[in-house]
């Protein structure tokens, strides 16, 4: 008989480079939000595995980066300490990288202190040529003494069982510790709030979605006349400035109309019932540096 594995398997990386996409694609449904701009992810985000003979938890985590205020140094403190409770370490670099930089160099620091099994991942290899590539493992090779280095784009799915079969190799025997249905430990409120933050992250430029965060109010099924299920679902986007209140909302409230729209289709989709959103702006400043806020983005 063939013993069943499992084991709790971080991922870590600078900012950006595709750690939410990674986890997304492993995990096969989407828990956790994805966007072409830095610290996306604020806080650890746990999607779950199930295969044959094995289960296996990963954590996505804030990507690395020089904190700037308390918001950001609770994330930072977030990944390192994930790293040292996971079994396996999926460390993620970018392909293009010319060199070692000081955020992965630091991450290798963290990866020593714990001699942390770690597998080195190398993503966005569509962006690159394969030579740059080789000289690229070599580099990280000499760094550390890695499991395995697997160069992938995370936006190709036939990447997802080469890394998986990797993973499980190294996995010890042990339970399942979640239900084989779950695929995340989020509930469906922080799932909702993520999704809005999504929406508004790829909708909204400069430092405005830097300073966001989303509270859900209200979350009540129901079902209509049609006698479907419905979710009412209020949420307030909070910015830390009058003006960024403005241009959230757009002229004629267009842009928080496009935001609410966006997350409405994905919720539907990933809930399978019908979603409705109603949304607020409010002013909260220096919310990035407030203790009682950014606790709820601590590791629990
Ligand atoms: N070209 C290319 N882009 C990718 C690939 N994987 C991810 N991306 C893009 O990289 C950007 C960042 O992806 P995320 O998954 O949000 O990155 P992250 O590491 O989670 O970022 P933080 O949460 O901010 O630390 C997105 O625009 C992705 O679409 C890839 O293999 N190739
Ligand atoms: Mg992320």
């Amino acid at each position: 008989m063939v013993e069943f594995k499992s084991g709790f398997v971080t991922i870590i990386g600078r900012t950006n480079v595709g750690k939410s996409t990674l986890i997304n694609l492993l995990v096969g449904e989407k828990v956790s939000a994805i966007a072409n701009k830095v610290q996306t992810t604020r806080t650890a985000i746990r999607g779950i595995v199930n295969r044959p003979n094995s289960q296996i938890i990963f954590i996505d985590t804030p990507g690395i980066h020089k904190p700037k205020h308390k918001l950001n140094e609770t994330m930072v403190e977030t990944s390192f300490t994930s790293i040292k409770d996971s079994d396996i370490t999926l460390f993620l670099i970018e392909a293009t990288s010319k060199e070692i930089g000081k955020g992965d160099m630091h991450i290798i620091e963290k990866l020593k202190e714990n001699k942390q099994k770690t597998i080195l991942i190398i993503n966005k290899i569509d962006l690159v040529k394969k030579e740059h590539l080789l000289e690229l493992i070599e580099e990280y090779r000499k760094q550390y003494s890695f499991e395995a280095v697997i160069p992938i784009s995370a936006l190709q799915p036939k990447y997802k069982d080469i890394i998986l079969d990797e993973i499980e190799k190294h996995l010890k025997p042990g339970p399942a510790y979640y239900d084989i249905e779950e695929y995340t430990d989020q509930t469906i409120r922080q799932l909702a709030e993520e999704t809005i933050r999504e929406k508004a992250l790829m909708l909204l430029q400069d430092e405005v979605p830097h300073g966001i965060y989303i509270e859900i109010q209200k979350m009540q099924l129901r079902k209509n006349k049609q006698n479907q299920e419905i979710y009412d679902i209020e949420a307030t986007i909070y910015c830390i400035r009058e003006s960024h209140k403005g241009i959230i909302i757009g002229r004629n409230g267009e842009m928080l109309k496009k935001i609410g729209k966006l997350a409405r289709i994905e919720m539907e989709e990933n809930f399978g019932l019908k979603v409705n959103l109603k949304t607020w702006v409010k002013v909260r400043e220096n919310w990035l540096d407030n203790p009682s806020i950014v606790d709820k983005f601590k590791l629990k």
